[in-house]
């Protein structure tokens, strides 16, 4: 007999699933989550508690429909340059394709982020050779819009190794900026027709307040951490992300695909575990948010579930906070 979804619970619980990616393809919902072992490993601000090897697909006839798990879909054994962490994914389809983008550590322990192709959904997929080309840090999310142009959105601090990047080349010892400094901002960079090369390099995006002054490095109740997610609503373009040690996911507006976007608020407040990770996708004329917690595990921060709720927009196109345990 199959089990109905429901809202604010695991959608499933015989493996742990967390950084959910969701997508309508085909009429069927479809997630990319990452897969979290049940093992137990050093945790520290590195994140080598998240020490992921495979991706497991999910699906959903309906938004109450059963959550079916779609088997091992991409084992990092069989990504030819990539040696460990298969952190967050996401995938599009374009060209007949179905693209899974996932990040992973190279031989150098270096995060790039790979591409893989299926003709299917839920996989199982094949790995490019190589990482994308001038390809770095962690958690891709890509929008291919209306004009069938398609943006690639990635970036994280910390384990993410965003901060080492600022020059545009990989610095070891690269550091925040001053709290008094601007923010770093998460990277876009448009794909090409391929969908498996970039255009040209990777632009950092700016993220401004209500003033238009960029986010400060300190202000870590706004500024840019990790899991980027970008919609569209209205025409406009919606960032989403985590403020990483602040656990919030806020998001800031923008007129076009590659920036300035605006912030604006928080649409999901803490979650139980120290990351927090979403997607916003609509189903049938209903927007719903998908994010992870740590519930399942007792609050274990490495073995996450994947949940979702719905999400609101109030008139001005603003969008309502959303407290995952009173909702
Ligand atoms: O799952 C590993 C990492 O934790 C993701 O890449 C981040 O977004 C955070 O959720």
């Amino acid at each position: 007999m199959s089990k109905a979804s429901k809202r604010n619970e695991p959608l499933v619980t015989h493996i742990y699933t967390a950084d959910p990616s969701a997508h309508v393809f085909d009429g069927k919902i479809y997630i990319y989550p990452s897969h979290d072992l049940d093992h137990e490993k050093v945790s520290n601000d590195n994140g080598d508690q998240y020490d992921m090897e495979d991706y497991h697909i999910l699906s959903m006839d309906g938004i109450t429909a059963e959550c079916v798990d779609n088997g091992e879909a991409l084992h990092v054994k069989d990504v030819p340059w990539a040696t460990s962490q298969m952190w967050a994914p996401d995938a599009a389809f374009k060209n007949n394709t179905y693209y899974l983008y996932f990040p992973a550590r190279d031989k150098d322990g270096i995060f790039r982020i790979g591409v893989a192709t299926s003709a299917n959904p839920a996989g199982p997929f094949e790995a490019q050779p190589d990482y994308i080309p001038g390809s770095y840090s962690i958690d891709p999310a890509v929008l291919v819009d209306e004009d069938g142009r398609a943006y690639m959105y990635f970036g994280g601090l910390w384990g993410g190794q965003l901060e080492k990047w600022q020059t545009g080349a990989f610095n070891p010892d690269g550091e925040g900026p001053a709290a008094d400094a601007p923010a770093i901002g998460p990277r876009v960079a448009e794909l090409n027709e391929d969908m498996l090369t970039f255009k040209a390099a990777p632009q950092e995006i700016s993220i401004v307040d209500a003033d238009g002054k960029p986010l400060t490095a300190g202000d870590e109740n706004r500024r840019y951490f990790e899991g980027p997610w970008m919609h569209k609503y209205n025409g406009k373009y919606y960032l989403s992300y985590s403020t990483g040690s602040t656990h919030q996911i806020v998001y800031a507006i923008g007129d076009s695909p590659v920036g300035p976007f605006t912030f604006q608020g928080t649409i999901l407040t803490p979650v139980i575990g120290w990351t927090t990770h979403h997607s916003i996708v609509e189903v049938e004329g209903q927007w719903y948010l998908f994010y992870h917690d740590s519930s399942l595990s007792g609050g274990a921060d490495n073995k996450r579930s994947v949940k979702y709720t719905e999400l609101h927009y109030n008139a001005d196109g603003t969008i309502r906070t959303i407290d995952p345990y009173n909702n």
